[in-house]
Parts: C-alpha cells; sequence; structure tokens
C-alpha cells in the first residue's frame, strides 16, 4: 500500500516535470532570443557567400526576415552596430527570381505591405546596380538594400531554440 503511493506520487512529478520542460526552448550559447527564433550578429567582414557558408557550417542559415516584427528587432540591432548586415536574400543564381537561402522560398517582390509573405526593400530596390548586386543587406541607412554580394561586412545567421530537457532520476 505504502509503496504503491509513492510509485504513483514519482510518476505524477515526472509526468509533471516532463510538461514543464517541453515549454523550455533556448539558442545556442552566444545567440540572442526572439520570438521563436535565435540570431546571431557575425562581425566577421565577409563576402556573402562564405557568410552563408558560415551559418550552415552552425547549423544555422542566414537569416530569414518573416514578419514585420522580426525585421524591425533586426534593425534596431543593426543600427545599434552601426554598421550594415548581409541577410539571407538573392537572386545570384539565376539573376532574376530572389529568394531566402534557408528553403528557397522567394522573396516578396512588393509593393511590400500586400499579399501574405513580408517585406521592406528601400523605394527604388532592388535596383540593381551596375548590373552586379544580387544579394540582400540590412543597409545601415537605407535598410533593404540588394548590394554586390563580394562586400566584405558582417551578417546575421538564423537557427530555431532547441528543446532544453531537464532528465530526472527516478528510483
Ligand atoms: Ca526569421
Ligand atoms: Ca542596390
Amino acid at each position: 500500500m505504502g509503496t504503491r503511493i509513492v510509485l504513483l506520487l514519482l510518476m505524477f512529478t515526472t509526468a509533471w516535470s516532463e510538461t514543464k520542460a517541453a515549454g523550455y526552448v533556448q539558442c545556442p550559447q552566444g545567440w540572442r532570443r526572439h520570438q521563436d527564433t535565435c540570431h546571431l550578429f557575425v562581425t566577421n567582414h565577409e563576402t556573402w557567400t562564405e557568410h552563408m557558408q558560415h551559418c550552415v557550417q552552425l547549423g544555422a542559415h542566414l537569416a530569414t526576415i518573416n514578419d514585420e516584427r522580426e525585421d524591425k528587432y533586426l534593425e534596431a540591432e543593426v543600427h545599434k552596430r552601426n554598421a550594415s548586415f548581409w541577410v539571407g536574400g538573392t537572386n545570384m543564381n539565376n539573376n532574376k527570381t530572389w529568394i531566402w537561402i534557408e528553403d528557397n522560398s522567394p522573396v516578396h517582390m512588393g509593393p511590400c505591405g500586400t499579399g501574405h509573405s513580408y517585406c521592406a526593400w528601400n523605394r527604388g530596390v532592388p535596383d540593381n546596380s551596375h548590373d552586379n548586386e544580387h544579394c540582400l543587406e540590412l543597409n545601415l541607412r537605407t535598410h533593404w538594400n540588394d548590394n554586390y554580394c563580394l562586400v566584405l561586412q558582417g551578417a546575421v545567421c538564423e537557427t530555431k531554440p532547441k528543446p532544453e530537457y531537464h532528465w530526472i532520476t527516478v528510483g
């Protein structure tokens, strides 16, 4: 009788702990949590492609800007750092269709603020200046801008928070 009650109590405690733990997620060390996403501002000055590869090596990807909240957050972070940063949009493959490198989904080309997908292209861009701008940067002054992919600057990597489990020993 006494043993059975203790066992039930242990089972209840375990179930409760696991339910609670399931809601806990965390970003890798040094990354910043924003809503359901982790971002890393990489300050090494490299080309868009180099950053793209380094994000993948970290189990991440160059940032996809999914909505206005993420965009405003990243814009504020860019201003804090007083520099422009590469993010994950490009049309370097065929020089036409802009995609997010995370999943090859299309970048909304505007008019921004319409349709299901988000965008915040600055007025008049992408302008493909000198027929040579195929990568998306968060420009310190003009925000979304297509720029020359070999420009050396920082970048924003992105990944999902990972569940954090607290194992408890029973018995
Ligand atoms: Ca995102
Ligand atoms: Ca441009």
